[in-house]
C-alpha cells in the first residue's frame, strides 16, 4: 500500500489534525497520542504517526525512524500511566481486527495482561 502526508476520508488523519476531536495525553512533532474511544484496559492509548501510512509493515518500509518514534512515544505513555509496563498492539488488516486503515499502536496497561490472541 501507498503513503500520503493526509487523506481526507481517514479519521485519524482528521484527530490528527484537530478536525474531530480526542483526548490527547502526549504529542511530538511526528506523533499523537490520544485514548482509544473504547477502552480494554486502564490505559489504552493509540499512538498514531501525523503522516498517512496505511499500517505498522507499510511504515517499516517507508519510514522505519518514524515507527521507532511511534514505539518511544507509547513507552513515554506507560511511563506516565502504568508504570512502564505495557504491551503494544498493531493489528494488520482487516481479518486481524484492523478497523482503522491508518497506523495507530495500541498502548494497553495499567493491569495484569493476559495473554489470549485468538
Ligand atoms: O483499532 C481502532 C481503534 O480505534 C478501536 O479500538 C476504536 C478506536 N477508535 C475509533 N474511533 C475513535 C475515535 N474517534 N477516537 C478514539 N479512538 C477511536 P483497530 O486496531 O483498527 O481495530
Amino acid at each position: 500500500m501507498t503513503s500520503t502526508p493526509a487523506a481526507h476520508d481517514c479519521l485519524f488523519c482528521r484527530i490528527v489534525a484537530g478536525e474531530v476531536p480526542a483526548t490527547v495525553v502526549a504529542e511530538t512533532a511526528d506523533a499523537v497520542a490520544f485514548r482509544d474511544l473504547d477502552p480494554r484496559a486502564p490505559t489504552h492509548v493509540l499512538v498514531v504517526p501525523r503522516d498517512h501510512h496505511a499500517d505498522v509493515a507499510d511504515l517499516a518500509a517507508a519510514d522505519p525512524d518514524l515507527l521507532a518514534a511511534l514505539v518511544l512515544l507509547g513507552r513515554a505513555v506507560a511511563e506516565q500511566e502504568c508504570g512502564g509496563h505495557f504491551r503494544l498492539v498493531f493489528n494488520t488488516g482487516a481479518e486481524a481486527g484492523q478497523s482503522v486503515f491508518h497506523v495507530h499502536g495500541h498502548v494497553v496497561g495499567g493491569t495484569r495482561l493476559g495473554w489470549s490472541p485468538a
